[in-house]
């Protein structure tokens, strides 16, 4: 394909109440939305870097240097025969794996609506819906044993709860007490250090599905130690930033359970890679979230239906995080199951009237 143009669009939307993790309180999203337009089609990604380096390093500017004067320069120099070649050419450029998706998930939902097939054709998921849950902020134990209820009301197949350290047996009690036996797991975003790991043992006794990254976001070794330790399974998050980490963090056991984030690994292409390995190595994986808008939430609902995605995952219904979102069609979960958009590519459409309203800025290259 020749790519004839790239636009790079920073969108500010509101939550509808402040997302509290153990790395701090957001109360609105910065998006970055890429369109590649090619040949008379569009399509779309989105970026799931922050302002600032708080869930890994990346940061808003440092991705859009990268985009603006090497990743689309380098694209729209060389079009593209197929969008699982992008990874290998960029690699050229060390890290960055949250700019390099922004842009190849662009070129994947442009690639698929000029072939006429949903996204998850390409990717080989053989699913038309897949089972969600609904990851909780921290708030006030009974503001969140009444969330916990609300979402297991809404048919929710798994509940997760951010913790960390003094913020995390009190509230596991107080859920356990009024749903002994849901799936129900917690995510400490790094808070924890392994001397605590008193306190982390302590968290066998909830019956949880997993513990998703409680040490630090960029640790393997300390994790594994940790495993040996514990009864409920590691699930890694931070730590899994290309096929290669997760390879090693299997190796050393350092984890049992994969969190998988397009943006956090690199691409469509680094998913595919992760997905076969896990799936020759028994290894069960789910979908993660960085509370997308529509174009990201759409992207992780295709990929999720790959076969090796057999937890429930973070894809949750848009109208729990947004009043209104950026596309047409309402991303809404039905008794925990997500339909899968339907028609070419990822199957939503922008709604160009809102996401007017809500862009800080459009810059294109050409
Ligand atoms: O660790 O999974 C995480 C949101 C932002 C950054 C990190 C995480 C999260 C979530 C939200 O848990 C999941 C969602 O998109 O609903
Ligand atoms: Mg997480």
């Amino acid at each position: 394909m020749r790519i004839d143009e790239i636009e790079i669009r920073m969108v500010r939307l509101p939550y509808r109440s402040p997302f509290r993790t153990s790395f701090g309180a957001d109360v609105e999203k910065h998006a970055t939305i890429v369109t590649v337009r090619s040949e008379g089609v569009e399509g779309y990604g989105e970026g799931v870097f922050d302002p600032m380096p708080m869930y890994r390093e990346e940061t808003i500017a440092g991705a859009h240097h990268l985009l603006r004067h090497a990743l689309a320069p380098e694209l729209l120099a060389s079009g593209c025969n197929h969008p699982s070649e992008l990874t290998g050419r960029w690699a050229q450029w060390r890290g960055n794996p949250m700019a390099k998706t922004a842009l190849e998930l662009a070129v994947w939902d442009c690639f698929a609506r000029q072939q006429g097939v949903p996204l998850r054709h390409l990717l080989g998921g053989d699913r038309t819906e897949i089972e969600v849950g609904a990851s909780l902020g921290m708030n006030p134990v009974p503001e969140t044993v009444a969330s916990v209820g609300w979402h297991v009301e809404q048919g929710y197949r798994r509940v997760k709860l951010k913790i960390e350290p003094g913020w995390d047996l009190e509230v596991l009690t107080a859920v356990r007490a009024e749903h002994p036996s849901i799936e129900l797991t917690v995510d400490a975003n790094s808070a924890y250090t392994l001397d605590m790991a008193d306190r982390l043992l302590a968290l066998d006794s909830f019956g949880l599905h997993y513990i998703e990254q409680p040490l630090h976001w960029d640790d393997m070794l300390e994790h594994a130690r940790l495993a040996e330790m514990l009864a409920t399974p590691l699930c890694l998050d931070e730590t899994l930033t290309s096929p290669a980490r997760v390879r090693d963090a299997l190796d050393l056991r350092a984890c049992a359970v994969v969190n998988i984030k397009v943006g956090r690994v690199g691409g469509l292409q680094s998913v595919r890679e992760i997905h076969d390995l896990c799936v020759a190595r028994g290894v069960p994986m789910w979908c993660g979230g960085m509370l997308e808008t529509g174009i990201g939430r759409a992207h992780n609902i295709h990929l999720a239906t790959m076969p090796g995605f057999v937890y429930p995952g973070d894809t949750a219904s848009a109208s729990r995080t947004y009043a209104r979102d950026i596309v047409e069609q309402r991303l809404e979960a039905v008794d925990g199951v997500m339909p899968v958009p339907d028609g070419p590519g990822i199957g939503v459409t922008l709604d160009r009237g809102f996401i007017g309203e809500v862009t800080e800025s459009i810059e294109t290259i050409r």
